[in-house]
């Protein structure tokens, strides 16, 4: 059996690092691609140099030449520009539209039977506008969001619990912004609902907490936003369906109908395999928590409107 190929457009903080959890894990062999010259070829080099202590076999290829991506197994686009002071969320939008728009023509023709994970923001937007631009089925093209936000919210209640991060499960649903949804209700440690060990109140910071995350980083960082666990939960996601582990994890995944909603993408627990997203698993939700659902997608659908604008002008 040959190797796979998983290809990552964006270099970048969470590029680099994928690159690394990547030939790490032997997924498959690396392709690093990014329009800075040099850095994507000195990165790989870098992680390579490290080959023998880590003791993988996979190769890593850096390169600023699109061609090298040709049948990539798994793409993952971090490729885009940040927030700069002085520029609007809107003009953010513009950037980073008209990047993943070349990114997904590229891949149009070169990979077109591909894995392609969007990690870029506004995320629910723009992998709204890859799976347009592709015109890949949408059970291939998904946004990363949900894994982060859950792992967060999981961290959280495990410092709070004093126990292992491993043993807190968490739901985090809907877009990946400050309306996200962290489910109290269905959070749990070893198995334990967990409203049954933390009080109501604390619960709450908790949850509050998990949806500024984001901003708690930038704000502590200064320069940059997360990178380390927002690359494992990517790598975590293309090791699901390249070893078609049927995990149930949150992504944002194209909805028909599911959640009473229909032709956007918002994040939702699924089941991620050989086959991409092979199920969309619809859990139950109370009135207070379909409240906070549907206010979280009419901010996505905000965005999506504007991305369906645009496409229909370029
Ligand atoms: O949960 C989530 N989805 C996220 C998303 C969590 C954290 C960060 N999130 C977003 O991921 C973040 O807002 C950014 O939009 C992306 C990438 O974050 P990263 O921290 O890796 O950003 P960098 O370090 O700025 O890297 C972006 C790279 C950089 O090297 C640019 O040179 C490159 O993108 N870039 C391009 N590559 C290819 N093609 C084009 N056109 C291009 N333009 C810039």
């Amino acid at each position: 059996m040959s190797r796979k190929k998983i290809a990552l457009i964006g270099a970048g903080q969470i590029g680099g690092t994928m690159a690394l959890l990547a030939a790490q894990k032997e997924l498959g062999d690396v392709v690093t691609f990014d329009i800075a010259e040099g850095m994507p070829q000195g990165k790989s080099l870098d992680i390579l140099h490290g080959a023998p202590i880590v003791g993988t076999s996979v190769q890593l290829r850096g390169t600023n030449d699109y061609e090298e991506v040709r049948g990539a197994d798994v793409v993952i686009v971090t490729a885009g520009l940040p927030r700069k002071p002085g520029m609007s969320r809107d003009d953010l939008l513009d950037v980073n539209y008209g990047i993943i728009r070349t990114v997904g023509e590229n891949l149009k023709a070169l990979a077109p039977d591909a894995l392609v994970i969007v990690v870029t923001n506004p995320l629910d937007a723009m992998v709204y506008a890859m799976q347009k631009i592709t015109g890949f089925d949408a059970t291939r093209v998904i946004g990363m969001a949900g894994v982060l936000d859950s792992s967060r919210f999981s961290s959280l209640i495990a410092q709070e619990l004093g126990v292992s991060a491993a043993d807190v499960t968490t739901l985090v649903m809907g877009g990946h912004g400050d309306t996200m949804v962290p489910l109290i209700r269905y959070a749990t440690a070893g198995g334990i609902p967990i409203t049954q060990l933390l009080d109501k109140e604390r619960l709450e910071a908790i949850s509050q907490r998990t949806a500024q995350s984001g901003g708690e980083i930038v704000g502590l960082l200064k320069t940059g936003s997360a990178f380390y666990s927002p690359a494992l939960s990517a790598i975590k996601m293309a090791e699901a369906y390249l070893r078609d582990q049927k995990r149930i994890v949150t992504c944002a995944a194209k909805l028909k109908g599911e959640y009473g909603v229909s032709g956007v993408y918002a994040g939702v627990p699924v089941v991620l395999g050989a086959k991409g997203v092979e199920r969309i698993i619809e859990v139950e939700l109370d009135a207070s928590e379909q409240a906070a659902f549907d206010k979280s997608i009419a901010a996505v659908k905000e965005l999506t409107e504007w991305v369906d604008k645009k496409s229909v002008s370029v």
